[in-house]
């Protein structure tokens, strides 16, 4: 598995909140469990781009979850600015096609940051398109080389099938689990790691919360 972020008990923080203060609080409860944040467009729209290097300073990895999906050209002023502003890694969309996705490629190489590939998205609306095209999307992913990609853990069947198209090789992240309905066990089948968002940051206890879904994921890959 080639991937430079080593991402601690398998498990990715999304901080989807609108709030700094608030994603803080959390962090501050289970800095000790998890070292990666995923941030997106809630956070990012509120409190601005400086979010990343914010993190970055306390020692996250951050996946800027941005899900690139436009023109080559202006693919690649996204990345790149993603990537200026600090991110380690960027997650793009495979369904506009193989010269977008890789001009996103192109320059996360050349600036030796990663790249991520939604493949299927965890949503039922996800069935209406998407789906109907993963594993076109997986082969363009393929042909171009990228080694990391995002896959539904609520689709754990479809999964599996895109695991066996990717390869071992591939690194892969889960979202979906707790409040969309993927588990935890079914998904580790086919992924790495995991990303938690709510299920998290709507707890009551946030830090239990986090050390009952390591407990889970370290039995399921025991
Ligand atoms: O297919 C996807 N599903 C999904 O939920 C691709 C994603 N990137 N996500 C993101 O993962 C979503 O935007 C959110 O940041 C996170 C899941 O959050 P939650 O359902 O655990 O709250």
């Amino acid at each position: 598995m080639v991937i430079k972020l080593k991402i601690k008990n398998k498990l990715i923080f999304a901080a989807d909140l609108d709030n700094l203060d608030e994603v803080n609080n959390i962090l501050n409860q289970i800095s000790n469990l998890i070292n990666t944040v995923k941030i997106g467009y809630p956070l990012v729209l509120s409190e601005g781009i400086e979010c990343i290097s914010k993190f970055k300073n306390l020692g996250y990895n951050v996946i800027a979850d941005f899900k690139v999906a436009d023109i080559p050209a202006t693919n690649k002023k996204i990345c790149k600015i993603t990537f200026e502003k600090g991110a380690d890694a960027i997650i793009v969309h495979g369904f506009v096609g193989k010269d977008s996705v890789k001009a996103c490629k192109d320059i996360a190489k050349k600036m030796n940051k990663e790249l991520f590939l939604v493949v299927d998205m965890s949503h039922p609306g996800s069935r209406q398109f998407l789906e109907k095209n993963s594993k076109e999307i997986a082969k363009i992913g393929l042909e171009l080389g990228i080694k990391n990609y995002v896959l539904p853990s609520t689709k754990p069947k479809i999964g599996l099938e895109i695991r066996k198209i990717l390869g071992d090789e591939a690194f892969v992240i889960s979202p979906g689990i707790g409040v969309q309905g993927g588990e935890i066990k079914k998904t580790l089948k086919f992924a790495d790691a995991i990303i938690v968002g709510r299920s998290i940051y709507q707890s009551k206890d946030p830090m239990t919360t986090t050390k009952k879904l390591i407990n889970h994921i370290n039995l399921a890959i025991s």
